[in-house]
């Protein structure tokens, strides 16, 4: 029972930021086009909510350096019909006023492998989300990463979180969009082998080890950070609580005990942040530069090697836990504001 308390506290941290971002500002109509503030950097989130999908998007909003012009959602942690949901009730519960959209319902083969274990049948821990304020963008999640990729004149930066499906298939339907991207960040893999699917493959390789190889030769400046290092970024329930330090939180607590599946674990590992964190706060992270391949057989699917014949990619080596830390209390901070 203890590990369901922590677990529900890393969801209730993020679920009482999420309230008084809502609270101080007002929601945006999703569908509308967003005007790029040319100051910053402009993202795509391509995501499969997840608990730790929710403190990415959390962070990508929070940030001054991004604006998030678009967010798409994939299968992945759970089915399409629940991370859609997740992801847009997310989007406009932190007023991420962007568009939207639906993506892949299966990886480009096979069918869908999720994680219920680790973040509950909904994908969000028990956790009653709120209504979303808006519906899904009508476009397909590659049509609208194509367009947003059109509207930004090669500046587009793609953080992607979840199984890679919605990216390849975007890849492979606009030609033209591997030369309108200025860079994915693929939270997946694991380039020196360790993997929480099988002893080799990282989640979100394993479930679309097609597209993950795709997106990796797509000759698009990539960025891997793979689940070597994001293993380590690892926060206890007692750090984020501190983080929070608001008496609202036993009261979110209280309420999310009765719902919470899962989870047996005193500590949550925040993989996802890591994308977002290489674009906002390179400090957090050792990168590396190598070629790094995909593998896609019955035995070794999903398992991510270091090759001489791949393209060039650039991959994490190491996470500076502490600057980690630094950042996540940062936002918290900016959340309560
Ligand atoms: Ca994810």
């Amino acid at each position: 029972m203890r590990g369901k308390r922590t677990a529900s506290t890393l969801v209730a941290a993020v679920l009482f930021c999420l309230c008084a971002a809502a609270a101080a500002a007002p929601q945006k109509e999703g569908t509308a086009a967003v005007t790029w503030q040319r100051d910053k950097v402009p993202v795509f989130i391509d995501c499969d909510p997840g608990i730790d999908d929710t403190f990415a998007l959390a962070l990508a909003k929070k940030s001054p350096a991004l604006q998030v012009l678009g967010i798409g959602a994939v299968q992945g942690n759970v089915g399409l019909g629940r991370t859609g949901a997740n992801a847009l009730s997310i989007a406009s519960y932190i007023g991420l006023g962007c568009p939207v959209a639906l993506g892949a319902t299966y990886p480009l083969q096979g069918v869908p492998m999720g994680a219920a274990y680790a973040h509950g049948s909904d994908g969000m821990g028990g956790v009653a989300l709120p209504t979303p304020d808006r519906t899904f963008d009508r476009r397909p999640a590659w049509k609208l990463l194509y367009d947003t990729a059109k509207a930004c004149g090669g500046q587009l930066q793609v953080i992607a979180i979840g199984p890679l499906t919605n990216i390849a298939k975007a890849l492979e339907l606009y030609p033209d969009l591997k030369d309108m991207l200025a860079g994915i960040t693929v939270m997946g893999g694991s380039p020196t082998g360790l993997g929480n699917m099988t002893p080799s493959a990282e989640f979100n390789a394993f479930n679309d080890p097609w597209a993950m190889e795709a997106v990796l030769e797509s000759g698009v400046d990539i960025t891997v950070i793979g689940y070597d290092v994001t293993s380590q970024a690892v926060v206890q329930g007692d750090e984020l609580e501190a983080m929070i330090g608001d008496s609202r939180i036993p009261l979110l607590l209280n309420g999310m005990r009765r719902t919470f599946v899962g989870e047996e674990s005193d500590s949550k590992i925040l993989n996802d942040v890591l994308a977002v964190m290489a674009l906002t706060d390179p400090q957090v992270l050792t990168i590396e530069q190598g070629s790094l391949r995909c593998l896609t057989g019955r035995a070794d699917r999903g398992t991510t090697v270091l090759t001489d014949d791949g393209s060039p990619v650039r991959y994490a080596v190491g996470l500076d836990r502490e600057k980690m830390l630094d950042v996540l209390r940062r936002m918290c901070a900016d959340y309560q504001k």
